[in-house]
């Protein structure tokens, strides 16, 4: 028996005409997406000429991130198809989407983490759904080839973004935005690791044009960290590091796909360093309250450094025409690495339990 509510509202129940599922597809859907878009002020203010930034909180999906939205779609084909397992590589995120929908519809889930290198939160996430959790000697572009190389040889579904129907799942953030502004924005900005997503999202925006649900395309500007930056860069990064775990990638799946988006929207690829993305990451919970992994600070950071004539910045925010719409994505919830931080927590007022004192130390 199928229970339906009011808020049975994931995004093949949401955009399943636009998306490759039949009547008979099972979905597995943990009511992701629908997130909220949310205006920035004072990103707004830095901006000025009447431009507005509005902030997607992927965050808020089921798993914390947006890969639940390919998610829902890639493990419903895959029970479609019949498999029994499914498996990953995954710098965090996609194996607590893959684990999680995996749990959801009884079936195994393996994931291939780079050792060491995966946030607790995400670590935490994967073993609470139950999946298996191999962390290999090596980082995620190793992981990742494994993977594919497993695939074709053992009746094991890949979930990574290699598989179309994650992109499909994931291009449904596009199309909310156009319902929510009533068309696409003029710029869209976003960190880029495996380049799945700035992909999908171009996937969607070109889709939603095509079929008059909207007027124009977003500039798509996307940004990677300095130590991970194939793409900025035009070569495979052996070795990647950055602080923002999520994006330590060097050798992305969808990287054609990415420079494809760029290119036709009119865009560019920039880097941020670790020191732009925590300050950005710092700054966005401290003065509009919302809270993101590293990962995800890189499209404010991106947006700073377009705003910084001293930046070497690939894109002059001076070219976004006066009264813009500008969204930045924000990819994963700040609390999936709360270790990042914590040398902000440092400085508690130790006191005792009296008002007084209390009053005395916060200076009323
Ligand atoms: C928070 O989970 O690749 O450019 O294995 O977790 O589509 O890869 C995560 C990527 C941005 C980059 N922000 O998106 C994984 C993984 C967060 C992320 C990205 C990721 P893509």
């Amino acid at each position: 028996m199928s229970f339906r509510t009011l808020h049975d509202r994931g995004v093949i129940a949401r955009y399943r005409a636009f998306l490759p599922v039949t009547e008979t597809t099972p979905v597995v859907s943990l009511n992701e997406g629908s997130t909220p878009l949310i205006h920035s002020p004072k990103l707004s203010a830095k901006v000025g000429r009447n431009c507005q930034v509005f902030i997607k909180y992927e965050g808020l999906n089921p798993t914390g991130s947006f890969k639940d939205r390919g998610m829902t779609l890639a493990i419903s084909k895959a029970v479609e198809r019949g498999a029994q397992a499914v498996i990953c590589a995954s710098t965090g995120n996609t194996s607590a989407a893959a684990a999680a929908y995996a749990a959801r519809a009884s079936i195994t889930c393996i994931v291939l983490l780079p050792a060491g290198k995966i946030s607790f939160g995400k670590l935490a996430q994967a073993f609470v759904y139950g999946a298996k959790v191999v962390a290999i000697d090596g980082n995620f572009d190793d992981a990742l080839r494994l993977v594919r190389e497993i695939g074709e040889t053992e009746p094991i579904a890949v979930v990574n973004s290699i598989n179309p129907d994650r992109l499909q799942g994931q291009k449904t953030a596009s199309f909310e935005i156009i319902e929510e502004l009533g068309d696409a924005p003029d710029v869209h900005i976003l960190p880029v690791g495996n380049a799945g997503n700035i992909s999908a999202y171009w996937m969607g925006y070109e889709e939603f044009l095509g079929l008059g649900r909207s007027k124009k395309n977003p500039v798509m500007l996307g940004f990677q960290a300095a130590g991970s930056a194939p793409i900025f860069h035009k070569r495979i990064i052996e070795a990647p590091e950055t602080v923002a775990t999520a994006i330590r990638i060097g050798n992305p799946a969808s990287w054609d796909k990415a420079n494809e988006a760029i290119a036709k929207s009119g865009g560019a690829i920039d880097i941020v360093t670790d020191a732009e993305i925590l300050a950005a990451q710092y700054w966005l919970a401290s003065n509009e309250g919302i809270f993101v992994e590293p990962a995800s600070a890189a499209s404010i950071a991106g947006l700073l450094k377009s705003l910084d004539p001293a930046s070497g910045r690939a894109y002059e925010a001076n070219r976004f025409p006066e009264g813009s719409k500008i969204v930045c994505t924000v990819t994963g919830h700040g609390l999936k690495d709360p270790d990042v931080v914590k040398d902000l927590c440092g400085s508690v007022i130790p006191a005792k339990a009296e008002r007084s004192e209390i009053l005395r130390l916060i200076g009323q």
